[in-house]
């Protein structure tokens, strides 16, 4: 099509759209002139939301609601006239003289309206397809008054809660006062901004649950937040005491959303649309009695595997102990001695320094105050020199943590959670002389730790046969960040807003100034070369070659990545250097190289058996799935492949070459580009032929990649044989002959394992489907690898299995930047 029809298209459609908006076939607006009367609706333009009036279960009410258009049960998300109801079907929604959107009785009495000064009578209010109803002026289109602003009791994705911790504002979810009474309940749900942010559920004005602290990526009393499931997630800190809560789902077409039921119940729920179709808690608050709000008093700790549930911490007792005993715990524990500074205060005797106990898995308590010491030491130090302080903990993205007065709402975890230190005088710690009781008791507990190793020991046996067959969800406490790692990594953390930098001779004197002999290969755009410190440690030097005025762009790229982000399955840059004509980047060194030394090398191939394969593939699922999800950016890779996976000690992969990675804002999902850089035979088509990519294009490259793994074979090293398939289109070709066993490599010994490796040739081909959508998203891939997902959908044919292309030549990877494809996505770059 030539530009002239293209132009001439447009404006037929714009014609054809103002037509529409005039004379009623566009049905998702509302104005003065177009304004819908019970029973009417209005339909968001993607078909997803419907607006009209409706009825609650055993009421003749009718209310002004939004719901989702396309499910069977009308679930209203909105309602409009919560505090009066019509009571006949008279109802109008329309726009009113001062250009309000209101809701009328037959009698035009204001039922409700959306209360906004809009110095204007010609606005108009649209629903969108995200669920939104938004009120704009016809004239220049901002936004006067929108319907995420004011919910009601359901959460759903893309709308923002918040709140300001300096004005008090805060937009809450407020639950109906029954299943047939939308009024306004008693639960209301927010961010409550007065120290750390959280999330909590009041009932009226007491707390009843608490998710605990954010740290930049979950709110740490969740501990499901660890499992993907419940991530996407993000509370953005303006700096100016304003918070905003955001949710974001990759996959728009389920349909879920949270909500906070009537009874004071909050979760996320699913729509199943099996059967008639029916909702589904896949998440709720309160899973057990020791999520509920403080129950069991201050200075106490829940544990719902104990009988009973509640007990004072160590060191406190119970303040009535009859009270106690007989399981009313509303008052609490009190401390059996006092701490040192107290007893200089009240002139008594003052015996050696406190000290802390630790307190492992805990929901950090309420009240937390945030100190600005980034070091455990100079925290716990700061807890230690005031009196006040009762108790600290430490905490990866929050850092420090105090609490003065009383310590409420501790549950324990049987995984993930905080570690708490609690101050206690010198003699309630576990340090006493040892006395006969203690040597008797010991000798007990000796023989009782003997039996236990064993246990342990084959425990640990089973366990790991067990685990090498599951996929290790991504734990934000990875055992390598554990304790002094923790501190090792904040410090890190923080190290990184100024990266080290290394001084030239530094880097000169490492490499035997450049010496050939230690250079580990040729990057895409400059030498790498391995390199030794003169304390021993050894790294890996990537030169950039500034000649060609290339490079700068994926120095800066790489830099801002990749010291933002800490994961054991990302290299890690310590640092860089800039100097003169020179730009270098420093790694940790990898002893085994790249993952493609090992798999397309017939002498090494059989070094990698089947097990360390799937290790390696779990490592990669890992890594992206960080990228994707967890970190606090979003990043997609965009050229991964087999030479960009490094191998450490053990044979754990770790995702390098970040050059030409894309930041994406939480809220984007897919990007444009004029530049196609990347590898051919890992670019998905989307990307190659038009330049866009997104976390799919990313789960396409990985596809290939597992591919890979399972075959031994490189895509491209197929020319001239097997009836000129590229790898894609063999598997392709004998998956549907059955005869998957003739694509795994040789060189892997396998009876054993065949079915997971048949699971990974099927994961392996969703992966790699024409279309992005029809490709499964990182964390599904984890679950599918997993066999938590066990009926796996029919992989439709793959991108690229027929075609022989032209781009063959350049399928070698010495080129890593083919010109653009397309000029047109250039003009859509400068948009974004
Ligand atoms: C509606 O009324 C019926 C009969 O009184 C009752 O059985 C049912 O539980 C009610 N449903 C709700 C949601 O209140
Ligand atoms: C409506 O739901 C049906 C099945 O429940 C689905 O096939 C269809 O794509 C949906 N339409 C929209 C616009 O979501
Ligand atoms: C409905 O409510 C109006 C006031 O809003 C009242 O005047 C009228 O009598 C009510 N009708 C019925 C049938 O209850
Ligand atoms: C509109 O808002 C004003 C203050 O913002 C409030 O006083 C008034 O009661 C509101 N009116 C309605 C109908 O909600
Ligand atoms: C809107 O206001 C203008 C003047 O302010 C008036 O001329 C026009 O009739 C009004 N329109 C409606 C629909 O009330
Ligand atoms: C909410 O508070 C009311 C009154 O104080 C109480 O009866 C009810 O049990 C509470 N509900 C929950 C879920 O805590
Ligand atoms: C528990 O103790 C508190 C205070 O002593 C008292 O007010 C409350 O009624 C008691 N609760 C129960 C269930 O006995
Ligand atoms: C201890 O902390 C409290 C509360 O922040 C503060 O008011 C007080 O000055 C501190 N005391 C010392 C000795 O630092
Ligand atoms: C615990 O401390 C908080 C704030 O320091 C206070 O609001 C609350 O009332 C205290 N609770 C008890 C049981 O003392
Ligand atoms: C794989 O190789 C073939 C030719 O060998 C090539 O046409 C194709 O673009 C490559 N990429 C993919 C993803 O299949
Ligand atoms: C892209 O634009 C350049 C110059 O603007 C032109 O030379 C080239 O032919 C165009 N390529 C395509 C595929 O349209
Ligand atoms: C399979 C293999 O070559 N593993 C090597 C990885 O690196 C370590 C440390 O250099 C070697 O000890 C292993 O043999």
């Amino acid at each position: 099509m030539d530009l002239g029809s293209c132009t001439s298209m447009i404006v037929l459609h714009l014609i054809l759209n103002c037509f529409c908006l005039e004379f009623g076939a566009s049905i998702d607006t509302i104005s003065s002139s177009q304004f819908i009367r019970d029973p009417e609706t209005i339909v968001s333009a993607g078909k997803k939301f419907e607006l009209g009036f409706f009825s609650p279960v055993n009421s003749t009410n009718r209310y002004v609601a939004i719901w989702y258009s396309n499910i069977s049960i009308t679930t209203p998300v909105w309602v409009a006239n919560r505090k009066k109801p019509l009571n006949d079907s008279s109802g109008i929604m329309t726009i009113s003289e001062d250009g309000n959107l209101v809701v009328l009785n037959g009698q035009q009495d204001i039922l409700w309206s959306s209360n906004v000064s809009t110095g204007m009578n010609d606005s108009r209010a649209q629903l969108m397809d995200d669920g939104n109803l938004v009120l704009g002026g016809s004239e220049n289109g901002n936004s006067l008054w929108q319907s995420f602003q004011e919910p009601s009791d359901t959460y759903i994705p893309q709308m923002r809660l918040a709140a300001n911790s300096k004005t008090g504002k805060k937009t809450l979810l407020t639950s109906w006062k029954s299943p047939s009474d939308p009024s306004i309940g008693s639960f209301s749900l927010g961010i409550d901004p007065s120290s750390i942010p959280e999330i909590v559920l009041w009932n009226d004005s007491r707390p009843i649950w608490r998710t605990g602290p954010w740290n930049g990526q979950v709110f740490i009393g969740v501990p499901e937040m660890n499992s993907v499931y419940l991530d996407g997630f993000n509370l953005a800190d303006d700096g100016n005491g304003g918070f905003t809560l955001s949710v974001v789902f990759a996959d728009e077409s389920y349909i879920t959303n949270f909500v906070l039921s009537s009874e004071g119940k909050f979760g996320q729920v699913d729509w199943d649309d099996t059967n008639k179709g029916s909702w589904r808690y896949q998440w709720e608050s309160v899973q057990d009695e020791c999520d509920v709000y403080g129950k069991c008093g201050s200075f106490a700790s829940c544990d719902a595997k104990n009988s009973p549930i509640c007990s004072c911490l160590k060191g406190f007792e119970p303040k009535n102990a009859d009270e106690w005993n007989s399981r009313n715990w509303t008052n609490g524990c009190v401390r059996r001695k006092a701490m040192r500074c107290e007893r200089i205060q009240n002139g008594g005797e003052l015996g050696k320094e406190d000290g802390f106990l630790k307190l492992e898995r805990v929901k950090v308590p309420d009240f937390a105050e945030w100190s600005s010491s980034i070091t455990e030491q100079k925290c716990r130090y700061d807890c230690w020199n005031n009196c006040s302080c009762v108790a600290y903990a430490y905490y990866t993205g929050i850092y420090c943590m105090l609490w003065r007065g009383n310590l409420t709402d501790i549950k324990m975890f049987s995984s993930g959670g905080a570690d708490l230190y609690i101050r206690l005088a010198y003699t309630e710690l576990d340090n006493k002389k040892i006395n006969l009781k203690v040597i008797i008791s010991l000798t007990v507990v000796v023989g009782a730790i003997a039996i236990a190793i064993c246990v342990f020991y084959s425990w640990r046996w089973i366990e790991r046969k067990r685990t090498s067959k599951k996929v290790l969800l991504p734990k934000r406490k990875d055992p390598i960040l554990s304790d002094e790692n923790v501190i090792q990594d904040n410090l890190n953390h923080v190290k990184l807003q100024e990266l080290p930098l290394f001084s030239l001779q530094m880097l000169i004197a490492a490499t035997d100034n450049f010496n050939t002999a230690n250079k580990l290969g040729q990057g895409g755009f400059g030498p790498v070369y391995k390199g030794k410190f003169p304390d021993g440690q050894e790294i890996a030097l990537k030169r950039l070659s500034r000649a060609s005025g290339q490079g700068q762009e994926e120095f800066t790229t790489e830099v801002v990545v990749i010291s933002k982000l800490q994961h054991m399955n990302l290299v890690r840059l310590l640092g860089c250097c800039v100097e003169g004509e020179e730009m270098m980047l420093v790694y940790e060194y990898m002893p085994n190289r790249s993952l493609d030394a090992f798999l397309f090398d017939p002498s090494r191939k059989h070094l990698l058996d089947w097990k360390k394969r799937f290790n390696i593939v779990e490592g990669i699922c890992r890594g992206l799935l960080y990228l994707h999800r967890d970190s606090r950016l979003r990043i997609i890779h965009r050229d991964l492949k087999a030479s960009n996976i490094l191998l450490d000690q053990e044979l754990n992969p770790k995702i390098s070459d970040f050059g030409m990675a894309r930041i994406f804002r939480r809220n984007e999902d897919q990007a444009d580009t004029g530049r196609v850089v990347g590898t051919f035979g890992y670019m998905s088509p989307e990307y190659a032929m038009e330049g866009r990519f997104s976390e799919k294009s990313d789960v396409f490259s990985f596809g290939v990649l597992l591919l890979e793994i399972i075959s031994g074979r490189k895509n491209t090293s197929f020319y001239g044989n097997e009836e000129a398939l590229s790898l894609l289109g063999y598997a392709w070709k004998l998956w549907n002959e059955g005869n998957i066993a003739a694509l795994v490599d040789p060189g892997i010994s396998y009876p054993s394992f065949r079915e997971e490796i048949f699971r990974c040739v099927h994961v392996g081909l969703l992966c790699v489907q024409e279309f992005a959508k029809d490709r499964p998203a990182i964390f599904t891939i984890i679950s599918m690898l997993n066999s938590e997902i066990v009926d796996l959908p029919t992989p439709k044919q793959p991108a690229f299995s027929e075609r022989r292309s032209e781009l063959d030549t350049a399928s070698l990877q010495h080129d890593r930047r083919p010109e653009s494809v397309n000029n047109v996505t250039v003009t859509l770059l400068s948009g974004r």
